[in-house]
């Protein structure tokens, strides 16, 4: 009796448990879309070839191909490099200055995906 009582005057943990749960839901849900943005990398080409988004935003590059690619930024005001990325593998790129840039592919030199940041 002594310890049911104890639980019921002492609504903190449950007033915890609800404040953690407001905060971490829509948190989640503001991670989850920061990497909404996938493009392709598709018989040698970036698809889309162009995209915008949000200073802060991410986006992820997926290989598509059966073969290797190597997304890279190479800019005033931000560098990036994949490295060699296989059939399946991805990178995510967050930029945090608005500007335009141009990803390129290392292996092919036409490929050209131009991310405009705003
Ligand atoms: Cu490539």
């Amino acid at each position: 009796m002594k310890s049911s009582k104890r639980a019921f005057s002492n609504p903190s943990l449950l007033t915890k448990a609800v404040l953690v749960a407001a905060i971490a839901y829509p948190v989640g849900v503001w991670a989850q879309s920061k990497t909404d943005i996938v493009i392709s990398q598709k018989n040698r080409t970036y698809a889309p070839g162009a995209v915008s988004i949000k200073t802060g935003q991410s986006i992820k590059i997926l290989n598509d191909d059966m073969f290797l690619h190597h997304a890279f930024i190479d800019s005033d005001e931000m560098e990036f490099d994949s490295g060699s990325m296989d059939e399946g593998e991805s990178a995510i790129v967050k930029f945090a200055t608005p500007g335009v840039y141009n990803v390129k592919c290392a292996i092919h030199p036409k490929m050209n995906l131009e991310v405009t940041v705003k």
